[in-house]
C-alpha cells in the first residue's frame, strides 16, 4: 500500500479536520485519541508523510520520539498514571485502523484494564479538559 494523501491524520495535519492538540512542533503534531483505551490517551504524529514504520523517514522518526518522551512525561504525571503503555501498528493484521504513523501514548494504572482499541468515542469536552490537563504539566517551569 501506498500513503494515502486522504488519511485522517493527513487531513487532521492539514488542518481540513479538526483535533484537540496538546503538542506541536516543525516535524511532529500531538492530540488527544478520541477513542481513548484510558484517559489521557494521546497520539504522537510526524509531519512527514509516512504510512507507517517501514516507509518512516528516520530523520522524522527520531523527532517523534522525541515528542513522544516530553508529551509522555506531562501525561504521566497530569493522569497520576502508575505507567505509560506505548502502541504502535503496522499493517491492518498488526490492528493499524489509520494510515498515517504514529504512537499512541496510553496512561496505565495497576490491575486496571483497558477499554477496547478503536472502541467508544470520548465526548468531546471531556477531550478538551484531559488535553488542558496535559497542556498545563508541559507548560510547567521545569517539566
Ligand atoms: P491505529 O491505526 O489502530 O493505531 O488507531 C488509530 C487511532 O486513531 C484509534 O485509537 C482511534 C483514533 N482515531 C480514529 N479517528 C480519529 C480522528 O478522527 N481523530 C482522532 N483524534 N483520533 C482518531
Amino acid at each position: 500500500m501506498s500513503y494515502d494523501n486522504n488519511n485522517i491524520f493527513a487531513k487532521i495535519l492539514r488542518g481540513e479536520l479538526s483535533a484537540v492538540t496538546v503538542y506541536e512542533d516543525d516535524a511532529t503534531l500531538a492530540f488527544m485519541d478520541v477513542m481513548p483505551q484510558s484517559p489521557g490517551h494521546t497520539l504522537v504524529v510526524p509531519r512527514y508523510p509516512a504510512e507507517n514504520l517501514f516507509d518512516l523517514d528516520l530523520t522524522a522518526g527520531a523527532a517523534v520520539l522525541r515528542t513522544v518522551q516530553l508529551v509522555a512525561r506531562a501525561v504521566k504525571t497530569a493522569f497520576n498514571a502508575d505507567g505509560i503503555m506505548l502502541n504502535q501498528f503496522n499493517g491492518p493484521a498488526a490492528g493499524q485502523t489509520v494510515f498515517h504513523f504514529h504512537i499512541h501514548i496510553v496512561p496505565r494504572y495497576e490491575n486496571v484494564p483497558l477499554r477496547r482499541h478503536t472502541g467508544d468515542m470520548e465526548d468531546s469536552a471531556v477531550l478538551q479538559e484531559q488535553a488542558q490537563r496535559i497542556r498545563a504539566e508541559l507548560a510547567r517551569p521545569g517539566a
